[in-house]
C-alpha cells in the first residue's frame, strides 16, 4: 500500500499546571500530530517530543524538520505491507526516534481502520482495562506535594510516582510513604544521579517502592548495572532503552529488574512489543510509561499496556490530569478500579476533534507524491 498524502502538524496544548523533572520543566504539550491518507482511510498520530532537549536529543523545532523533510517524504514513497514495515523503513535513521514513532503509530491506526480491527487486538492485547497511576513533578515544599498526591488519591489513583532530584528525594518519598503505608509508590530520578549516590539512594529501600526508575545517565546501562547490585529495590530503566537491542544489553547485564517501555521513546509500536516480548522471557515485568500525551498518543500507550507483560500499572493517567480540554471527543477517564478501558473501535481509536486540534495548531503541512 502506497501513502497518498501525509498531513503533519504542530500543536502546543497547555497543560492544566506545569510538570517539573529533577531537570526541567513542561508548560505544554509540545507535540507533532500525523495524519496518513490512504485508500479512503485516515490514520493518527503523535510524536510527543518535549519542548527542548531534556528527556532526549529530540524538540519540538527538530522534530519538525525531520519529519517534513526527512521522515514524512521516506514514507510517502515507500510500499507499506503493513505497519511493521515502518520500522524498518526508518531503520537507517539515527537517533529521532520520537519523531520517527509520529508515523509508525498513525500508520497502526491506518491499517487497523482498514483492516477493522483494534490496535489492542493487532498487538496482541489480552486485557480490557490497564491499571494507571500518575506521575507526580517536583513540588516546592512538602505539604503542596501532600496535598497534590491526596487530590490524586481522591480521585482514585491507586499507584503514584514521584519525581525526585538531589535536595528532593529521601524526604518526600518518606512523608508519602508515612501518610499512605498501602499505596503503590515508586520514584523517577530522569539520569540526574551518579553512582556516587549509591549509599544514598540505598536509603529509598526503606520505602517498599515498587522500583526506582533511571536513576543514572540517560545512556548509561553499564552503571545502573553496577548500582542495581547495591539497591535492594529494582532499577527502571526509562531513557536507556531506546531500541530491543538495548532491553537486550540491560538484561544481560543486569541493570535492571523492571522496564519502563515508552513506544515513542523506541520508535513505535514494533519496538515496544518486541522490548516486551523479550522481558516477559527473562521473567522482567514492564509498564507504559507516558510522555504527557493528548488523547491521540494515550490511545496507543493504553492499546500497548493491554498486553499480557504489562504488570505493573502505567504512567497513563486519565486526560483530565492533563488538560482541561483534550484534542479527542472521546478522552480517556479513571475507573473506579484505577484502570481505563480498551479501546475497542477500529484502529487505535482516537476520535479527533478536529476543529479544537485546528484552533491550537502552530503550522500545518502537506506532503503528497
Ligand atoms: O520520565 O517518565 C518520565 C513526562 C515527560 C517526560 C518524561 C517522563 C514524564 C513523566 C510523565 O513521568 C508521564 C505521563 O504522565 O505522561
Ligand atoms: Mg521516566
Amino acid at each position: 500500500m502506497r501513502l497518498e498524502k501525509i498531513e503533519i502538524r504542530r500543536i502546543t496544548l497547555p497543560f492544566l499546571s506545569p510538570f517539573e523533572t529533577s531537570g526541567w520543566r513542561e508548560e505544554a504539550n509540545h507535540s507533532l500530530i500525523v495524519r496518513l491518507f490512504a485508500e479512503g482511510a485516515e490514520g493518527w498520530g503523535e510524536a510527543p517530543v518535549g519542548a527542548g532537549p531534556w528527556y532526549n536529543e529530540e524538540t519540538y523545532a527538530t522534530a519538525w524538520v525531520m519529519l517534513r523533510d526527512i521522515l514524512a517524504p521516506m514514507a510517502l514513497g515507500a510500499d507499506l505491507s503493513g505497519p511493521e514495515d515502518v520500522d524498518a523503513l526508518f531503520a537507517r535513521v539515527r537517533g529521532n526516534r520520537i519523531t520517527r514513532s509520529g508515523i509508525e503509530f498513525a500508520a497502526w491506526d491506518l491499517f487497523g481502520k482498514l483492516r477493522g480491527q483494534s490496535l489492542s487486538a493487532m498487538l496482541g492485547g489480552t486485557r480490557a482495562t490497564v491499571d494507571v497511576g500518575v506521575s507526580v513533578g517536583v513540588q516546592q515544599d512538602i505539604a503542596t506535594l501532600l496535598q497534590v498526591v491526596g487530590g490524586y488519591v481522591a480521585s482514585g489513583y491507586r499507584r503514584v510516582k514521584l519525581k525526585i532530584k538531589p535536595g528532593w528525594d529521601i524526604e518526600p518519598t518518606r512523608a508519602v510513604r508515612e501518610r499512605w503505608p498501602d499505596l503503590k509508590l515508586q520514584v523517577d530520578a530522569n539520569s540526574i544521579y551518579t553512582l556516587d549516590a549509591a549509599e544514598h539512594l540505598a536509603e529509598l529501600d526503606a520505602f517498599g517502592l515498587l522500583l526506582i526508575e533511571q536513576p543514572l545517565g540517560h545512556d548509561d546501562i553499564f552503571d545502573h548495572a553496577k548500582l542495581q547490585k547495591r539497591l535492594r529495590t529494582p532499577i527502571c530503566l526509562d531513557e536507556s532503552i531506546v531500541s530491543p537491542e538495548h532491553a537486550r544489553w540491560a538484561l544481560e547485564m543486569g541493570a535492571c529488574g523492571v522496564i519502563n517501555i515508552k513506544p515513542s521513546r523506541v520508535g513505535g509500536l514494533t519496538a515496544a512489543k518486541q522490548i516486551h516480548d523479550m522481558a516477559q522471557a527473562a521473567g522482567v515485568p514492564v509498564w507504559c510509561g507516558g510522555m504527557l500525551e493528548t488523547g491521540i498518543g494515550r490511545a496507543a500507550n493504553v492499546a500497548l499496556a493491554s498486553l499480557s507483560n504489562f504488570t505493573l500499572p502505567g504512567d497513563i493517567s486519565a486526560s483530565d490530569r492533563y488538560f482541561r480540554r483534550d484534542v479527542v471527543s472521546n478522552p480517556f477517564s479513571l475507573n473506579a478500579d484505577s484502570t481505563l478501558s480498551v479501546p475497542t473501535a477500529p484502529g487505535v481509536g482516537a476520535e479527533v476533534d478536529l476543529d479544537y486540534l485546528d484552533s491550537i495548531t502552530a503550522e500545518l503541512q502537506i506532503i503528497e507524491l
